[in-house]
């Protein structure tokens, strides 16, 4: 794999979990070093004195070392799902407005609420109504935005709360599970924990040294050479109605990027057996041969569920990276 940027992070800091959230989202692959908080490496004291994680240091040697930071510069490598919201100023407002308020209040009456043997003379108790009073808000916020704390979809705001919130549940989970006002948040928590992403946010690697294997994150997945074509089987409308566009949008047979986060793709090999299980019954079809060189979104192959790997491109496919695009079977002249 080529030179790819550092992470220094921590497998249940909260911060770091949600830097590696929006680094799963966005495609990118990172040389990870798990970090043991008593005893960390110099190299990233040396970049970051400050001592915490997550720290990012990019290929140029430029140093990401807030997770809020290295959730935007993830976000600007890809944003498949537009979690930044980026054509509306009022919906970034309440973005930050949201993360503001976790960062800020929420995190305070969490710590004082998990760890109060460390906080002598707080009250437990006065922390857990405060931060309780909060948590009912993005609840009601959930309840009447459609599912998520902006909209009906993720934004990066649920992206940046969701770890914080697992953190006051872990805290007392009978009491977090038994409250009634709290259930649009407790499906909210649910989605995150239950999606096939968790997994892989939680991969365990030991403390990083500088000898042996160099682990990436996410540990499951590789680069895409750039050396081989890429291949997309596309429904033949879907691919006409891209050409009055100019750009590709869907990610596999029925469903857009927008809704899947990447678009599927296939090296030679695994294109026929594609077809067969997804595309045999749907009609015209034409495949797409694909310069991976003329991609700018990042590229990376995830392992589905049996361990093959895929590769993915998270974001829209630009017409000009089309090489050919011939009907699927080919025709017998
Ligand atoms: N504002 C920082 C906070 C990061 C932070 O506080 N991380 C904790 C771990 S959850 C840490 O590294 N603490 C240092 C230590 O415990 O020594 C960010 O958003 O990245």
């Amino acid at each position: 794999m080529t030179e790819a940027p550092v992470l220094y992070s921590f497998r249940r800091c909260p911060y770091a979990m949600r830097a590696r959230w929006a680094l799963l989202q966005a495609g990118v692959i990172v040389q990870w070093r798990e970090v043991a908080l008593k005893a960390k490496p110099a190299e990233m004291l040396a970049r970051s004195p400050k001592g915490t994680v997550p720290v990012l240091v990019l290929v140029d040697g430029t140093v990401i070392d807030e997770s809020l930071a290295v959730m935007e510069w993830a976000l600007a490598q890809a944003d498949p799902c537009d979690w930044r919201r980026q054509n509306c100023a009022e919906d970034q407002r309440q973005i930050q407005e949201l993360i503001a308020c976790n960062d800020g209040a929420f995190k305070h009456h969490l710590d004082r609420f998990k760890y109060t043997d460390r906080y002598p003379g707080e009250s437990k108790q006065e922390h857990d109504q405060a931060g309780l009073a909060i948590l009912r808000g993005w609840s009601d916020r959930i309840q009447t935005c459609g599912g998520w704390l902006l909209d009906g979809r993720c934004s990066l705001a649920d992206a940046a709360l969701w770890p914080f919130v697992r953190q006051w549940r872990n805290a007392d989970p009978e009491a977090f599970d038994g409250d009634e006002s709290l259930a649009p948040l407790r499906q909210w928590l649910e989605r995150f924990l239950a999606d096939p992403l968790f997994e892989r946010l939680m991969q365990r690697a030991d403390p990083w040294d500088s000898g042996g294997l160099q682990p990436h994150f996410p540990a499951d997945a590789v680069a895409v050479p750039a050396d081989q074509p890429l291949f997309h089987l596309a429904l033949t409308e879907d691919w006409h109605a891209a050409q009055g566009e100019g750009v590709y949008e869907i990610s596999t047979r029925g469903l857009a990027v927008d809704q899947v986060g990447f678009m599927h793709l296939s090296w030679q090999e695994q294109v026929a057996a594609t077809y067969e299980k997804f595309y045999a019954d749907a009609g015209a079809v034409m495949l797409l041969t694909i310069d991976p060189k003329a991609l700018t979104a990042p590229l990376r192959a995830d392992a589905i569920p049996s361990g093959e790997l895929f590769p993915h491109l998270y974001g829209l496919l630009p017409l000009t990276a089309v090489t050919a695009a011939c009907p699927y079977p080919a025709t017998e002249s």
